[in-house]
C-alpha cells in the first residue's frame, strides 16, 4: 500500500496529521480527526438533525433502505417513489440547514479552500444496516472528489472498480477516519456490507454516522 504524502497545509500541528493510504485512487486518512474534533462533529450533526430530522429513505422500488438520512447545504439527497435525486428541501417542505463549519473545515483542509461543498448527506447506520454496492454519479462535475467523514463504530466497507462484477477491496473505516474519492475513485463501486456494534463509544446509544461532501452542481 503506497503511502502518500500528507496534503494538508494549514494546521497548526501538520505533523500530528497521519498521512493517507491509497486504495486504488481512495485515499484513506485513518484517525484524521481527534476524539475531540469528533465529538464537535457529532454535536454539530444533532443540530443538524433537530432542523433536518432524520427520515427512511424509500427507493424508487418501493424498498425503504435500512440506513436512515438526512443533509445540510445547499442540496439534500434524498430517494423515493419518484426516484433518487438532489433536493432543495427536505421530504417534510424545509430548507437544509447549513453545513456546519467544522464540517466544512475539513474540506478545506483536504480538497479546496476556493469551493464548498453544496451538499453534506448525514448517513446514520443502527446494528444491521448496510448499503449496497453502487455509484455516486448523480452530480454535474466528477472532477471534484467526494470526501467521507466516519464517526461512531466501526464500518466494513468495500471498493471496486468503474463497473459492476469487477473485483472490489474491503477496508474498515473507523471513528475519525476520512476517506477522499477522486480521480479514478470517484466513479467506482462502493458500499458498506455491515458495522460492528460496541466499537465506539462516541454516540451514546451506538451506531455509526457517515458525512459525505459534495460539489452537485
Ligand atoms: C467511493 N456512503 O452516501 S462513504 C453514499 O459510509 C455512500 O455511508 C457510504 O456511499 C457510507 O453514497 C460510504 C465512502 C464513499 C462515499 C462516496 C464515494 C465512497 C465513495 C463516491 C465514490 C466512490
Ligand atoms: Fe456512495
Amino acid at each position: 500500500m503506497k503511502i502518500l504524502e500528507n496534503p494538508q497545509q494549514s494546521r497548526i500541528e501538520p505533523t500530528a496529521r497521519p498521512a493517507a493510504a491509497d486504495l486504488g485512487g481512495a485515499k484513506l486518512f485513518s484517525g484524521w480527526l481527534s476524539p475531540e474534533e469528533q465529538r464537535g462533529l457529532v454535536e454539530a450533526v444533532r443540530a443538524v438533525a433537530e432542523a433536518a430530522p432524520f427520515f427512511t429513505p424509500v427507493t424508487p422500488w418501493g424498498k425503504p433502505m435500512s440506513v436512515r438520512m438526512t443533509s445540510a447545504g445547499r442540496y439534500g439527497w434524498v430517494t423515493d417513489r419518484k426516484g433518487y435525486r438532489y433536493s432543495a428541501t427536505h421530504p417534510d417542505g424545509m430548507d437544509w440547514p447549513a453545513i456546519p463549519a467544522p464540517v466544512l473545515a475539513i474540506w478545506r483542509d483536504l480538497v479546496s479552500a476556493d469551493r464548498e461543498p453544496d451538499c453534506c448527506l448525514v448517513n446514520f447506520y443502527r446494528e444491521g444496516a448496510r448499503m449496497g454496492l453502487h455509484q455516486d454519479r448523480d452530480e454535474a462535475d466528477f472532477s471534484w472528489p467526494v470526501l467521507s467523514v466516519s464517526l461512531g463504530d466501526d464500518a466494513l466497507f468495500r471498493i471496486g472498480g468503474t463497473t459492476r462484477g469487477g473485483k472490489t477491496r474491503s477496508v474498515w473505516l473507523r471513528s475519525g477516519d476520512v476517506l477522499l474519492l477522486g480521480g479514478e475513485a470517484r466513479l467506482a463501486y462502493h458500499g458498506i456490507d455491515r458495522t460492528e456494534a460496541g466499537t465506539s463509544t462516541l454516540l451514546p446509544k451506538g451506531g455509526r454516522i457517515n458525512l459525505t461532501l459534495r460539489v452537485v452542481d
